[in-house]
């Protein structure tokens, strides 16, 4: 396999960055059968909660009001403020604009109704595969919550599998809001009672490991305020040490920590209004150490938390990091960390999630991200090669192959 010259080397990354298929680890995207679940479209592109947020900056207009238009309504009114009014150069906004181009509309004639009448052409079956192709992934991870009334009975009846979408149990309720997620338990026939006693615990392992296998779900996956803290006999803590982790152990699936979210500093914002805090990685070390034989996937919110998470990635082979999780999702910090990752853990990292909510925003997400990591890849191959270190293709094709879908599947133990 041929030695790759300097003069090429920018190119030949280029080129394998973008035709290397992506395995997206964490997203809200929905196969089908889930109905309403699955959001595509540019009315549901425009009212992303990373938008609304936006565009509250701008207007003086009262929540309720907003909430009550219809869906129309809300994306014209972002479009008018975030785009017309304003030039749309948020990584947000501009994702927005990268989607629609990629897709092969103009941007250029700003005409909102055009944009309407490509989506309403296409059936969401066809939309789908676009999507796929364009944004070269192969296969998302969808996050699936028992506890949510949509979605839950598609479980039991009428879930269709998808290989291309896979599934991960989301168990937020379950964490942080015992005493209501135990009724939910109780009404669905598991002995369990607030006390979290032998039998409730031993129950609750039930329950995980029913849906495990209901779901043929790849990991367990929670996010976490900022101050998670373990060991801690909170339910949140006994129930991670006495039933998640065993299930997660038994059955050889990681558990995924999303840490750094303070939920709903400003309800009124609903899904946009949540803030981030530091956290201490002393309870990702605590597990890692505590527990070596189970698996955790980690992702933290604060920038601050990004360099003790590699250094603990150094000291554990239980620990996975990954992904550049919602705020850090944007390209001066996407840069700024997968080079610290790079440069601390080489390339056993899974750099980038998207946290795709809508269908179509695999295409900018990606786009953006494969942008930044290669020329964050760039950097490194040049410094090898400087040393006199020769690169063959064969092997910047596996390492990238690696960042994009290899470690993921190696850290699960899962053949394809
Ligand atoms: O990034 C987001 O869209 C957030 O609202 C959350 O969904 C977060 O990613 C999560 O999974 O909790
Ligand atoms: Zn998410």
């Amino acid at each position: 396999m041929s030695i790759i010259a300097a003069e090429n080397l920018r190119s030949t990354i280029d080129n394998i960055v973008e035709n290397t298929p992506v395995t997206d680890i964490h997203t809200h995207l929905y196969t089908p059968c889930f109905g309403n679940l699955l959001l595509w479209g540019i009315d549901e592109l425009l009212t992303y909660h990373y938008l609304v947020a936006e565009t509250f900056r701008w207007k003086n207009l009262s929540y309720d009001e907003y909430w009550k238009m219809t869906k129309r309504q809300q994306a014209d009114l972002i479009w008018q403020t975030l785009f017309i009014e304003n030039s749309p150069i948020s990584e947000a906004t501009r994702g927005v604009l990268t989607v629609l181009d990629k897709l092969g509309l103009d941007t250029s004639t700003r005409d909102l109704a055009a944009y309407r009448a490509y989506f309403d052409s296409m059936t969401s079956a066809e939309y789908i595969d676009k999507v796929f192709e364009v944004a070269n992934v192969d296969r998302l991870v969808m996050t699936n919550n028992p506890f949510d009334p949509e979605e839950r009975p598609i479980w039991f009846d009428g879930y269709q599998a998808d290989p291309r979408f896979m599934a991960a149990l989301r168990i937020d309720n379950l964490l942080l809001d015992w005493p209501n997620a135990h009724k939910s338990l109780q009404e669905w026939g598991y002995e369990v009672t607030v006390e979290l006693n032998e039998t409730t615990l031993a129950e609750v392992r039930r329950f995980l490991t029913e849906w495990l296998v209901r779901q043929d779900a790849l990991y367990m996956a929670a996010s976490l305020p900022p101050t998670f803290a373990m060991p801690d006999n909170s339910p949140c803590g006994v129930l991670i040490e006495q039933a998640v982790l065993p299930v997660s152990r038994e059955t050889n699936k990681p558990f995924a920590m999303m840490i750094g979210v303070k939920k709903l500093i400003n309800p009124n914002l609903k899904l946009a209004g949540d803030g981030v805090g530091l956290s201490q990685i002393e309870s990702v070390e605590y597990l890692c150490a505590k527990y070596p034989q189970n698996k955790f996937l980690v992702t933290m919110l604060q920038r601050e938390n990004q360099h003790s998470l590699n250094v603990a990635a150094r000291k554990f082979r239980n620990l996975m990091v990954f992904g550049c999780w919602w705020f850090l999702n944007i390209p001066s910090l996407i840069e700024e960390m997968t080079r610290m990752r790079l440069e601390l853990l080489g390339t056993a990292v899974i750099p980038q999630h998207s946290d795709a909510r809508v269908l179509d925003q695999l295409i900018y997400k990606w786009d953006h991200s494969r942008r930044i990591i290669a020329n964050v890849l760039n950097d490194k191959y040049t410094d090898l090669m400087e040393t006199g270190w020769q690169i063959t293709e064969r092997e910047l094709a596996r390492d990238i192959k690696k960042l994009f879908s290899g470690n993921f599947f190696e850290f699960l133990e899962k053949e394809l």
